[in-house]
């Protein structure tokens, strides 16, 4: 028998735990409207199945998607979990018409400042906005960051088919980088023009098509230059970068490659490489990675100051995966800069505040 993880930092830091989803019952009430109505083949086949299954593992992620409270401290206790970052799950906003994305993000915003209020040392979030609407998604940003205190901003990868690399949302870009917060990229299932054959074969979701599709989000956003224009900003992306640290020799060779040829007139000439965005734009976290020879992997390609902790509850909750991280091969320092550090400066937390002191 193995130890009970605690909290508390008695094991030499404090876990923080980046990418953490949550659901305002009204949200699941419009997913489940549209359901009725939605040609997105991808949202059909994720929110299908959480919303509708009586399985075991569905029923418990829409039980606790909902809660910001009690439920959900237990079993970040039972994890050994100190504090996580909140965010809007996926799709969020980014499947409803702009009225209701609206009103969602408003709401999630005050809900999940609200637990961040009751529970200062458990919870931070992240906040949601409607994206078609710009003008009101940078006003909701800014009235999430400066009056609600929230940490970031989360993006479930495409909207509606488009990608943030399209300057109609570098205003949006542009206050997040204004704000000092970050994007969390994170994954939704791929845009109707690439998900046909995964999802002929069951690999759209989490276990393939996420990261196809948020690779290519993120990529997109590098090679069209978005931060050569906003160089300060930060971006965070789980799942230890969507496989694309893999990838990063081939990236600069062949990016360089196509700007010489001038083969696309999408793809231009950058100020960095692309592996070099990777070492002053991007963080990572281990949402649904924690195994050690990737987690090494991506520490010594992008650097051992950007890769971090992250669970993904409710989606994933498996406390032996904390027990996995905990028995990484790194020196106490690096334990905590890994669970504790990294967090608390990505998202400007206040140590203070989350370690209770
Ligand atoms: C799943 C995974 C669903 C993740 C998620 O949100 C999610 C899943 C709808 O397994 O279906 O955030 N994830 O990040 O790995
Ligand atoms: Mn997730």
């Amino acid at each position: 028998m193995s130890e009970p993880l605690t909290t508390g930092g008695g094991v030499g830091y404090l876990r923080i735990a980046t990418e953490e989803a949550y659901a305002p019952p009204e949200l699941i009430d419009l997913f489940r409207k549209t359901l009725e109505t939605t040609g997105d083949i991808g949202f059909r086949s994720l929110m299908g199945h959480y919303l509708t299954s009586d399985a075991e593992r569905p029923r418990f992620v829409r039980d606790r998607l909902q809660d910001a409270g009690e439920k959900r401290l237990s079993e970040m206790d039972a994890a050994g979990i100190d504090h996580a970052v909140l965010a809007l799950t996926s799709p969020g906003t980014q499947v409803l018409g702009d009225g209701d994305a609206r009103e969602i993000a408003a709401i999630t915003n005050d809900r999940i400042a609200e637990a961040t209020l009751t529970y200062p040392a458990r919870f931070s979030g992240l906040a949601a906005v409607g994206f078609g609407d710009i003008p009101a998604a940078v006003k909701e940003l800014e009235r999430a960051v400066n009056s609600l205190g929230l940490k970031g901003l989360i993006c479930n990868s495409h909207i509606k088919g488009h990608y943030l690399d399209e300057p109609r949302f570098y205003p949006v870009l542009e206050a997040a980088q204004a704000l000092g917060v970050p994007v969390y990229l994170h994954p939704n299932t791929p845009n109707n023009d690439m998900i046909k054959p995964l999802v002929e074969a069951g690999l759209d979701g989490s276990i393939f098509g996420f990261g196809v599709e948020t690779a290519m989000h993120l990529l997109r956003m590098i090679t069209a230059g978005v931060f050569d224009r906003f160089p300060l900003l930060k971006v965070v992306v789980g799942h230890l970068g969507e496989a694309l640290p893999y990838w990063l020799y081939r990236l600069d060779y062949m990016h360089a490659g196509q700007v010489k040829a001038k083969r696309y007139e999408a793809i231009k000439p950058l100020e960095l490489k692309i592996s070099e965005y990777f070492r002053r734009n991007i963080w990572l976290t281990t949402s649904g990675m924690p195994w050690a020879p990737t987690i090494s992997y991506a520490r010594e390609v992008v650097g051992a100051d950007r890769v971090m902790y992250a669970m993904d509850y409710p989606y994933e909750y498996v406390p032996e995966e904390v027990r996995m991280q905990d028995a990484l091969p790194l020196t106490p320092p690096e334990l905590k800069q890994f669970y504790q550090d990294i967090a608390i400066d990505v998202f400007g937390l206040d140590e203070a505040v989350i370690s209770g002191k």
